[in-house]
């Protein structure tokens, strides 16, 4: 092979490799390795300790399906938290909805921000919004100190490795539902189907037990492991599957629809499966 690649161990049995154009950008910021890299196949990509987070050519879909579909469950979204999201991708399409007044992010890593404005303008741009604040300051504790306070709440982290691992806890989605409004919807990004059976299992039963609908809906990510991507969203009155389309707000989007929104909750039978299984079974 031509040319220098960067692999992904994605599992300690799979790699996904792409051919590097150029490194634009290196640095170890006070919490992870950075780098910005241009690739041919799917254009800019950011990567944290190695794993790929975002690409020009491939973000879309997830930053459209993290944020359209929590947005339109919820029939006047107005203040909004993302936790992580440090590229801006989610604040982009949360500011294309008339209705918010305000996004607060909260990005432990500033450098992240920084990298994003420069290297990826094209995913950071919605950062500028007059609507947007920016704090970087550690979600759980954040989350932990706010009492009815947003509208939606979404956590848009890295996988669930080191800092992370605690945004993906029982005690972190109780603290979540007190930081909601009484009619709040939470949404998290919730790893591979193919890969993390487990661990979605496991955050769907968490969830039930916290909020009164508790639902999964999928994507596609072409990056990364899988190739499939599940979403965990827990809501205190509003269900995503009975959304009123003809109140919901026009957005430009190159992937969401109304009629995707409501299919990515359709699950299929592997998906259920899991689901379903006691704790313990090994899939
Ligand atoms: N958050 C990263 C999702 C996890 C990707 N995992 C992986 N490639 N192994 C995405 C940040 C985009 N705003």
């Amino acid at each position: 092979m031509r040319g220098i690649w960067f692999s992904e161990l994605q599992t300690p049995d799979l790699a996904i490799s792409v051919r590097l154009n150029q490194t634009l950008h290196h640095e170890k910021t006070p919490y992870q390795e950075l780098a910005v890299v241009d690739t041919e196949a799917y254009g800019r990509m950011l990567l944290l300790d190695n794993i790929i987070q975002t690409t020009v050519k491939d973000e879309f879909f997830y930053h459209e399906m993290i944020a359209h579909v929590p947005l339109n469950t919820h029939p006047n979204p107005r203040t909004a938290l993302i936790i992580g999201g440090g590229d801006g991708g989610v604040v982009r399409e949360i500011v294309k909805h008339p209705s918010i007044e305000k996004v607060t992010l909260v990005e432990i890593d500033a450098r992240v921000v920084a990298n994003a404005r420069e290297y990826l303008p094209e995913i950071a741009c919605g950062l500028d919004d007059a609507r947007v604040e920016i704090r970087f300051e550690d979600g759980i504790e954040h989350v932990r100190q706010r009492e009815n306070t947003y509208d939606v709440i979404i956590v848009d982290s890295t996988d669930p490795i080191g800092p992370a691992v605690g945004l993906f806890s029982a005690e972190f989605y109780r603290n979540v539902y007190r930081a909601l409004k009484a009619d709040g919807v939470f949404v998290a990004q919730t790893e591979s189907p193919i890969f993390n059976s487990r661990l979605i299992r496991r955050i769907q039963r968490d969830l039930k037990e916290i909020f009164p609908i508790a639902r999964l809906y999928l994507t596609t990510v072409p990056t990364y492991p899988g190739g499939l991507w599940a979403f965990s969203l827990g809501s205190k009155k509003y269900d995503p599957l009975e959304v009123d389309w003809r109140q919901a707000p026009q957005v430009a989007t190159r992937y969401y629809t109304p009629a995707i929104h409501q299919a990515a909750f359709s699950l299929p039978p592997f998906v259920q499966e899991f689901l379903e299984a006691p704790e313990e079974e090994e899939f």
